[in-house]
């Protein structure tokens, strides 16, 4: 048994709880998964057992209980001496796209919710959502053409940053983003990841419905 423990929403729909997931399934840290489900009457309540920010991801090791997943993500990665660029300012840029992402991209988020098991799907285009698509297309693509030439990460190894954007990966698949090729080319490396792959076929035989998150019209 391990004494890490992570707090999750469900694998559908919770793009926060899934950071975290892949980044220790990346760092090959063994740990315990709580799935909260949300907007079920007791979610607030369950929560609140495990942190006090009322929010999933909680991480819990041993004495300590962490919450933002950007700071679980740190800790993952202090924990293990594994995570970032070795180079310093590779570790510098790739802590700057990180926090964007955690700090950033509201259009994205809000317009093209989470969906996993969604594929095919469509929406409105705004201004603000193409803004973000269009920034994140030029975020990938700097960070692949200077720093990742030793592999097919962001930074060349997978790093944080790559546990960042995997949910971004899932909403273009959802909605349909038009990228550059270099952009399409590394959400092809975050969506043929293995552990991301676990993750979707777990979020597929999920059984909630949350109605907020299912936006968009199907096409063939
Ligand atoms: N800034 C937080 C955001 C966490 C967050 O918003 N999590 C959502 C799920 S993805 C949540 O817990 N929502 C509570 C609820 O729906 O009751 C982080 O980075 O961890």
């Amino acid at each position: 048994m391990s004494d890490i423990t992570l707090v999750i929403g469900n694998k559908n729909y919770s793009s926060w709880s899934l950071r975290p997931w892949v980044l220790l399934r990346h760092l090959q840290l063994p740990f315990e998964e709580l799935l909260i489900p949300l907007s079920l009457p007791d979610t607030h309540a369950r929560i609140a057992q495990h942190g006090p920010s009322g929010r999933v991801p909680v991480l819990k090791h041993g004495e300590l209980t962490l919450w933002e997943s950007i700071a679980i993500g740190e800790y993952l990665c202090e924990l293990t001496g594994n995570g970032w660029p070795r180079e310093r300012a590779a570790r510098a840029h790739a802590r700057v796209v990180s926090a964007e992402m955690h700090a950033g991209f509201g259009a994205l988020r809000a317009q093209w919710p989470m969906n996993a098991r969604a594929t095919g799907r469509r929406t409105p285009m705004t201004a603000e959502l193409r803004a973000d698509i269009e920034r994140i297309d030029a975020l990938w693509s700097d960070c692949r053409t200077r720093f990742g030439a030793n592999g097919s990460w962001l930074f060349g190894d997978y790093s944080l940053a790559d546990a960042m954007y995997a949910p971004v990966a899932l909403r273009f698949r959802s909605y349909g983003a038009t990228l550059s090729a270099p952009a399409m080319a590394y959400l092809e490396t975050l969506l043929q990841d293995p552990p991301l792959q676990q993750w979707l076929a777990a979020a597929a035989l999920e059984p909630w419905s949350i109605a907020y998150s299912e936006v968009g019209v199907a096409v063939s």
